[in-house]
C-alpha cells in the first residue's frame, strides 16, 4: 500500500492544532495529531518541507522503518518540533494499518485489558470556596478524578487557576502574556486547598494537583509532605525535569505520588527517573513522544520499573491525541489514568469521534483505525491564528518554569 501524498493542516476551532493526513493507492487515509501549542507553523514547516517529500511512494504499512528512518535517518535526533513530526506521521500510520485489519487500534496492540479508561478533568479557582465549588460541580458530572488548582493572593492571573483552559491564551498582539510567580506565597496555600476539598467533598474522590514545574526539589519535597494527610492521587511537575536526579530528593521525604513528564519527547528523558523509581506516573503521550511506536516502548519500559502510564490530555493536544491515547489506555497492562479536560462543540466538530465519557471513564470504541477523522472540508473555515503560552516571572522580573 503505497502512500501517495501527504497533507498538513494547520486550523484554529479555538485552538491551534496540526493535523497531518495521508493518503495511499488504495484509497485507505490516517490522520494524525502533530499540534505543539506555541510552535505549530515550526512543525508544520519540518512536515511539509522535510517530511512528506521523502515519504511518497513507501509502503504505508511499514510504520517501524517509517519511524527509524524518521530519528534515526535525520541525524539530529529528538526535540519537541522532531518528535511531534514523527507522532503526526506515525499516528496517522496506525491508524492505516488498523483500517485496513478492519480493527480498532487497540486490538493490534493485544486488545483490552480492561474494560473502560479512568479520566481525570480539572477544576479551578481564583480562590479556595470556588474551586471547591469547581470540584463539586465536576464530580456532578461524574468524574472519579479531579485536578485541582487555585489563584495565590497577591498573584495576578496564574495560568491554570482562572477561566477555562480550553482556548487560545494568547494576548492581542500576539506575544506570550507575562505572568508572576512567588513560590513562598504558593506554598502555604495549597496544602490549604487540599484540607478544603476534603472536608467538603470527603474520602473517595481522587484529587490531584500541578505544579508546573515551578519549584526546587526541596521545595517540592516540603510541598509533597504537606500534602500527604490529603492522601493526593498525584503531585505533578514538581520540578523542573531536565536534571532527573532532581527527583531523589523529592521521593526520598515525600509518600505523595509523583507524576512527570508531559514534555517528554523519548523515553530518554525519563529513563534515570523510571529506572530508580522516582516516579510513580509517566505522562507522555502521542503526539510529543512520537506516536504509539513509541509511545508503548516507554509505557512497557515504564511496566518493568512500578510506573503506570498518564497521557497527558489537556485541550492543546487534538481529539486525534487523545484518541489515539485511549487504545493504549485500554491495552497497556499498567495503565494509570488519562486526562481528559474536553473540546469544544466547534473541535469536535472538525474532528469527528468515536470515543465516550461515561460516569468518570472513557472509551475508544470501535470504529476501525484509531477513531477520530478530520473534517477537511471545513478546514479553511478556521485559519491559524497566532498564540502562545505566557511566560513567568519572579516578582523581582527574573524569568520563572512554569
Ligand atoms: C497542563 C497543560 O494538562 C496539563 O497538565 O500542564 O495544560 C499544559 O500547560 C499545556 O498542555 C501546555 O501546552
Ligand atoms: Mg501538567
Amino acid at each position: 500500500m503505497k502512500i501517495t501524498d501527504i497533507r498538513i493542516f494547520v486550523t484554529c476551532p479555538g485552538r491551534n492544532f496540526v493535523t497531518v493526513k495521508i493518503y495511499t493507492d488504495e484509497g485507505l487515509t490516517g490522520v494524525g495529531d502533530a499540534t505543539l501549542n506555541g510552535r505549530e507553523l515550526a512543525v508544520a514547516s519540518y512536515l511539509k518541507d522535510h517530511v512528506a517529500p521523502c515519504l511518497i511512494g513507501r509502503d504505508a504499512l511499514c510504520s517501524e522503518d517509517i519511524w527509524h528512518y524518521l530519528y534515526r535517518g535525520a541525524y539530529w535526533r529528538r526535540g519537541p518540533v522532531t518528535m511531534a513530526s514523527i507522532a503526526g506521521i506515525d499516528t496517522a500510520l496506525w491508524d492505516i494499518r488498523a483500517k485496513a485489519a478492519g480493527m480498532p487500534l487497540y486490538q493490534l496492540l493485544g486488545g483490552a485489558s480492561r474494560d473502560r479508561v479512568l479520566c481525570y478533568t480539572h477544576a479551578q479557582g481564583t480562590g479556595i470556596s470556588e474551586a471547591v465549588v469547581a470540584v463539586g460541580a465536576r464530580i456532578d458530572e461524574g468524574y472519579l478524578a479531579i485536578r485541582a488548582q487555585v489563584g495565590i493572593p497577591g498573584l495576578p492571573d496564574i495560568y491554570g487557576t482562572g477561566v477555562s483552559g480550553l482556548t487560545n491564551t494568547a494576548s492581542d498582539n500576539a506575544t506570550p502574556r507575562e505572568e508572576m510567580w512567588s513560590t513562598s506565597k504558593y506554598l502555604p496555600r495549597i496544602p490549604r486547598l487540599f484540607e478544603a476539598l476534603r472536608a467538603a467533598h470527603g474520602e473517595e474522590v481522587h484529587l490531584l494537583h500541578d505544579v508546573h514545574h515551578r519549584l526546587s526539589p526541596i521545595e517540592a519535597a516540603r510541598l509533597g509532605k504537606d500534602l500527604e494527610p490529603f492522601r493526593l492521587f498525584w503531585l505533578e511537575d514538581a520540578v523542573p525535569a531536565e536534571n532527573q536526579e532532581g527527583f531523589r530528593v523529592v521521593r526520598q521525604h515525600t509518600t505523595t505520588p509523583l507524576a512527570v513528564g508531559e514534555v517528554f519527547n523519548t523515553v530518554w528523558d525519563a529513563k534515570l527517573l523510571i529506572e530508580e523509581q522516582l516516579i510513580d506516573f509517566i505522562r507522555t503521550t502521542c503526539v510529543h513522544a512520537g506516536g504509539p511506536t513509541a509511545l508503548r516502548r516507554i509505557m512497557d519500559f515504564a511496566g518493568l520499573h512500578h510506573v503506570r502510564t498518564a497521557c497527558h490530555g489537556a485541550a492543546d493536544m487534538s481529539p486525534i491525541c487523545l484518541g489515539a491515547n485511549l487504545h493504549l489506555d485500554l491495552w497497556v497492562p499498567n495503565f494509570g489514568i488519562q486526562e481528559y479536560s474536553g473540546y469544544t462543540e466547534e473541535m469536535l466538530s472538525l474532528f469527528p469521534h468515536a470515543w465516550s465519557f461515561s460516569g468518570g471513564y472513557l472509551h475508544p470504541g470501535e470504529a476501525h483505525g484509531h477513531g477520530v477523522d478530520f473534517d477537511e472540508s471545513h478546514a479553511d473555515e478556521y485559519p491559524y491564528q497566532p498564540a502562545y503560552l505566557p511566560v513567568n516571572r519572579l516578582e523581582d522580573g527574573t524569568l520563572w518554569h512554569w
